[in-house]
């Protein structure tokens, strides 16, 4: 294991080493709860590689890990019928919000009426 990925709070994660909320994980990714909720069941899907950002992706790690957008996207809303809509959003660099530098996609549920929530 890389110093990168010994320090790396998601790699930890995916370890074990931290305590999270699995939402959807096999051996290619895993989707846990975000810690901090812009609204019920915002999600993080990481491919279990350390890929810093898009930047860092070849077409092979995009064809293997951003196919399961859809599988988790659809997962969050089956398991709420409250579930209107979703928010995909996706920081890569410190310049456009990047704070954890393990690459990750937030799907963020939106209800009806949460418009101050996002
Ligand atoms: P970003 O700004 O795109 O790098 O988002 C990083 C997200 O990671 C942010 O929404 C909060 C989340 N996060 C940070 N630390 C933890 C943690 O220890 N556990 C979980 N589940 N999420 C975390």
């Amino acid at each position: 294991m890389s110093e990168l990925e010994k320090d790396c709070l998601f790699c930890k994660i995916i370890r074990g080493e931290i305590p999270s909320y699995t939402v959807f994980e096999n051996d290619d990714v895993k989707a846990f709860l975000d810690i901090s909720q812009v609204t019920k069941g915002h999600t993080l899907l990481i491919p279990k590689k350390h890929l810093e950002n898009i930047f860092d992706y070849s077409q092979e790690d995009a064809a293997k890990y951003l196919q399961y957008i859809p599988t988790v996207a659809k997962a969050i809303r089956e398991s709420d019928p409250a579930i209107k809509g979703m928010n995909l959003e996706v920081n890569n660099g410190e310049i456009a919000g990047q704070a954890v530098m393990h690459s990750h996609i937030h799907l963020i549920p939106r209800y009806s009426e949460d418009d101050d929530m996002v």
